[in-house]
């Protein structure tokens, strides 16, 4: 890795740590700036081409752009994280670290190397270098344990991290100063087409009560696209936008009724509409990240804010905040 390339790191668990919240009304929000909790969840998707465009110099291909839609509002969420958020730790789901037996949690306390999409390898290798929050990890497997979820805490520095997890990761917090915890997508639900989203939502659960017992105020992450058919060809010059749409008009007004239910604070709604959406559009959410991350917060009445929606190679991807009044945290 080059000079330009380093990453700040910052020591975790150095603050003081806070009492848990007191408990309020489900999607109640409050102003305060210190309570431990949850300041923000995001969907954030994570497509590698929107790292490719940026011609990052931690990225090794190098690009002309593309995609500016969806990265700059990339580029608002991170100003919101740094400056209005300012967490402790940022929580990042991901489909693509796949495990096969229950939800793993990194607990590596310095993951350190070279991520590579394997689909797509001449847009993205990624040089990664950062800092775990291994007491909030090891207390999110200790919780989940208590839901009765089956949890495997990772502990092999080793282990390549997946394109899911820094791609999302990056486009937050480029400067990589704000520690991690990454929690694996148990594949259960690509191996029986009924699988329920059940364990994601006690998996929320146990994650924020992790949050809250150890004091830590977080964002999360659910790093999903939405409509998830893509093209198998891409143009010679992978950021020709002039090629970039939809997949069918089927796969958009899907995502637009989706957007519709999050812009109009119907969570409800929005929980029943989930499966129904990915059952239609092949949805990346199946992997229950974005289900893990609105229980955590729980499915707040409130509208999420899309700061940007785009197609990447025909997928649909929105970024969507859902936070309290700035400063606040969620009181579940
Ligand atoms: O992993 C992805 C994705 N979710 C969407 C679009 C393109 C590539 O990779
Ligand atoms: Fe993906």
């Amino acid at each position: 890795m080059n000079s330009a390339s380093r990453v700040f790191h910052l020591d975790v668990g150095t603050r003081p740590s806070r009492q848990p919240a007191s408990p309020a009304l489900s999607g109640a929000t409050k102003r305060d700036t210190h309570s431990p909790g949850i300041v923000a969840g995001l969907l954030a998707p994570h497509p590698p081409h929107l790292i490719y465009a940026e011609n990052h110099p931690n990225n090794e291909p190098r690009s002309r752009g593309g995609w500016e839609q969806i990265r700059w509002g990339y580029e608002a969420v991170r100003k919101r994280v740094k400056e209005i958020h300012k967490p402790d730790v940022i929580l990042v789901h991901a489909p693509h670290w796949i495990t096969a037996v229950g939800h793993h949690v990194n607990c590596v306390e310095n993951p350190k190397g070279v991520s590579v999409d394997p689909i797509f390898p001449h847009l993205f290798r990624y040089h990664y270098d950062f800092k775990t929050d291994v007491e909030l990890a090891e207390a999110i497997v200790a919780e989940g344990k208590q839901q009765g979820l089956t949890m495997s805490a990772m502990k092999h520095p080793g282990m390549r991290v997946d394109y899911a997890t820094i791609a999302s990761l990056h486009l937050l917090n480029p400067d990589w100063d704000i520690p991690v915890v990454s929690i694996s997508a148990n594949n259960n639900p690509y191996y029986f087409a009924d699988a329920p989203l059940d364990e994601m939502e006690a998996l929320g659960i146990a994650t924020r009560r992790a949050i809250e017992s150890t004091g830590r105020r977080a964002v999360l992450a659910a790093s999903c696209s939405m409509s998830h058919l893509h093209w198998n060809v891409e143009p010679d010059l992978p950021e020709d936008m002039s090629f970039e749409h939809a997949f069918n008009d089927h796969q958009h007004r899907w995502d637009m009724k989706f957007l519709e239910l999050v812009r109009s604070g119907r969570s409800d709604e929005l929980r029943r509409f989930i499966p129904e959406h990915i059952e239609a559009t092949a949805a990346e959410t199946k992997a229950g990240s974005l289900t893990w991350m609105l229980s955590a917060i729980g499915w707040p009445r409130m509208a999420g804010t899309v700061h940007a929606y785009g197609t990447v190679i025909g997928t649909g991807n929105g970024l969507i905040e859902w936070a309290p009044e700035d400063g606040g945290v969620f009181h579940v």
